[in-house]
């Protein structure tokens, strides 16, 4: 491998930026307010899913007396006041809450002469970006708007690539759910976890974040695996 490599696609949400505790804690108070208490350990199990597929597995977790008390409850209601308690979350974020190191890593990357998108399973994706100011690094997003199936489904990575005119098999995904590094593999493209190994273990590439990172050593690295 990697000396055919055109392009990095970077999902949003735990990789990019530290919103993956709020999407988490949104669910953990629309749960309480449900009158039930949503796990830590439910965490990694929603990273990557869309709002449908969210609820679902949040719902996994009521009590069975709950559940018939409220099993006509409308799931737009739900998804959308879990959305409305998202938005509260990051109406002040900023430049500060990008993951250590990722800002130098994009930099690299276009220097590098590398094409960057992003790919993430987020309706509020572009409003995420567009507060941290790094909308103009990027040369394609999609996002939540622009599919119909929730990751591990390669929609998502399959639309950025095509957005940068590549194929997925020349392109590398830097993902922190499980859900995500299935749908890079599932679309033939090189998959990067970001975070826990035993969780992302089927990556091809595992690091704990970009801080120090440097895209060859990331490419060297990718080429021991293969
Ligand atoms: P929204 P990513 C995903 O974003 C999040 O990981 C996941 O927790 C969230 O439910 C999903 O987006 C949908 O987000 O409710 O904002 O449309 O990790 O793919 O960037
Ligand atoms: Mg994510």
């Amino acid at each position: 491998m990697p000396g055919h490599i055109k392009a990095f696609i970077f999902d949003l949400d735990g990789v990019i930026v530290d919103t993956a505790k709020y999407h988490f804690r949104s669910w953990q108070r629309l749960a309480y307010e449900l009158g039930y208490t949503l796990p830590e350990s439910a965490n990694d199990r929603l990273k990557g899913l869309g709002r449908p597929e969210s609820l679902e597995v949040v719902l996994e977790y009521r009590p069975e007396r709950l559940a018939e008390i409220q099993q006509d409850m409308d799931p737009v209601i739900l998804t959308d006041r879990k959305n409305d308690i998202y938005k509260a979350y990051i109406s002040g974020l900023g430049p500060s809450e990008l993951l250590p190191g990722v800002l130098p890593f994009l930099h690299q990357g276009r220097t590098q002469g590398l094409k960057l998108a992003v790919g993430s399973g987020s309706k509020n994706a572009r409003v995420v970006i567009d507060k941290l100011g790094i909308a103009s690094l990027f040369d394609a997003i999609c996002d939540g708007t622009d599919i119909t199936r929730s990751k591990p489904d390669p929609e998502v990575f399959e639309c950025a690539a095509a957005k940068m005119g590549c194929e997925p098999q020349d392109v590398v995904i830097f993902e922190d759910a499980a859900s995500g590094i299935e749908a890079a593999n599932r679309c033939q493209a090189y998959s990067v976890g970001v975070g826990d190994p035993t969780i992302l273990n089927e990556a091809n590439v595992v690091i704990n974040g970009f801080d120090g990172l440097t895209v060859t050593q990331l490419i060297e690295q990718l080429k021991a695996h293969s």
